[in-house]
């Protein structure tokens, strides 16, 4: 194939709360560059940049497995702060010539900040151009982490009402991995949740223009997207899968009895004169035993579900069971696994915990990281 051929083009913008000169340095200077330019879950290796025209520049992403990715090209037309031309081209991408193509960067005073406009050109057909679509909003996120004010909050948005044990067990992540976030506390099925998730309900994500629902997929991103420490054990296969059901059973069996059947009377009392249906939570209560004691025997003498850290299943099941505690019928019913109790408290006791208590939280909240944010 040749470059004539290849007529696939990409075009994006993205605002930026930063003025023009800082975005223009983050585009070109070589430590900036080392600390954002590459996908989420990747890390920046090497950059050598020559910023003139004819100079070349050379970047290298890193995968957690260690696999080095390298583009490089030439700068075309340098316009401080307002304008980038360079061509880009990845190493072992075949015939190297076929597969250069050229990015246009313009950078417009809007609003306070700068609106970035990219048109990237040259791709041989649409899946490579769509891979790098899907690479740039990546990318351009790590940027506005990086120029933003609030840091990953200027990205990361998490959307539902505090009080989930879903959104709980998202908060916890979020706040395990010290990333800062912003929370829009909405009920299920309002305009804003109807707008992402197609059946209403929440947690859902923002990152920059990525969206995401589901609570195991938002778990899942999180995990990948932001350094710190593994959402999931080490351990391999085995601890993996272990974590899974343990999540799936916290998720079906627990939530099932002890949210939907059982805390949602006291919260939307069904029964006589507005009270609980007592005939309803005493019928969840054998089910909410067997949970709990099949929690019993899996802590053991362990404070985790998997292993010596915590991972997804505990972050849900310690708001479940933290929900149950406060409950009328929580501290009976617990009062006969001692190694429930036990992991709670610890569980319950941890700073990522204690920071997605519901009270804290107002509309538009910022959730600021409990230790220094890291987004690769
Ligand atoms: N499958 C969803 C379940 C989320 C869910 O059920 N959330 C509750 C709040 S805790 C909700 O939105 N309920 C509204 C409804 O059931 O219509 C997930 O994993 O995120």
């Amino acid at each position: 194939m040749t470059t004539q051929a290849a007529t696939f083009e990409l075009e994006m913008t993205r605002f930026i709360r930063a003025p023009r000169e800082k975005v223009f340095d983050a585009l070109t200077d070589e430590d900036a560059m080392a600390v954002w330019h590459c996908p989420r879950g990747l890390h920046v290796g090497e950059v050598n940049t020559d910023l003139r025209v004819g100079g070349r520049y050379r970047i290298t992403m890193v995968t957690r497995e260690g696999k080095v990715h390298r583009v490089g090209g030439v700068y075309q037309a340098i316009q401080q702060p307002s304008f980038l031309a360079y061509t880009w081209a990845w190493d072992g991408d075949g015939d190297a010539a076929a597969r250069t193509t050229l990015i246009e960067v313009t950078l417009t005073e809007k609003d306070g900040g700068t609106q970035l406009h990219m048109r990237h050109t040259g791709f041989p057909d649409a899946a490579v151009r769509d891979d790098h679509h899907q690479g740039w909003t990546s990318v351009f996120n790590r940027l506005v982490d990086y120029l933003d004010p609030e840091g990953t909050a200027g990205n990361v948005r998490l959307v539902g009402n505090p009080l989930s044990s879903y959104v709980r067990a998202v908060r916890i992540a979020l706040a395990e991995k010290g990333v800062a976030y912003a929370l829009s506390p909405e009920a299920p099925h309002t305009s804003e949740v109807d707008a992402i998730h197609p059946f209403g309900r929440i947690p859902a994500l923002y990152d920059g223009p990525l969206q995401f629902y589901e609570t195991r997929a938002i778990l899942r991103y999180i995990d990948e997207a932001f350094a710190g420490p593994s959402l999931m054990p080490a351990g391999g296969v085995t601890a993996q899968a272990r974590a899974e059901q343990w999540y799936s059973v916290m998720y079906d069996y627990g939530y099932d009895a002890i949210v939907r059947r059982c805390i949602m009377q006291y919260a939307f009392p069904s029964g006589p004169d507005g009270q609980p249906d007592q005939a309803a939570i005493d019928a969840a209560l054998p089910d909410i035993r067997r949970v709990l004691s099949v929690l019993e025997a899996a802590y053991g003498e362990r404070d985790f579900l998997v292993g010596n850290a915590p991972c997804i299943a505990d972050f849900l099941a310690a708001p479940l069971l933290y929900s149950l505690s406060k409950s009328p019928v929580g501290p009976a019913l617990l009062a006969g696994y001692p190694n429930v109790q036990r992991a709670q408290a610890v569980m319950q006791s941890r700073p990522s915990f204690l920071s997605a208590e519901p009270s804290l939280e107002g509309h538009g909240a910022r959730v600021t990281p409990l230790r220094k944010v890291s987004a690769a």
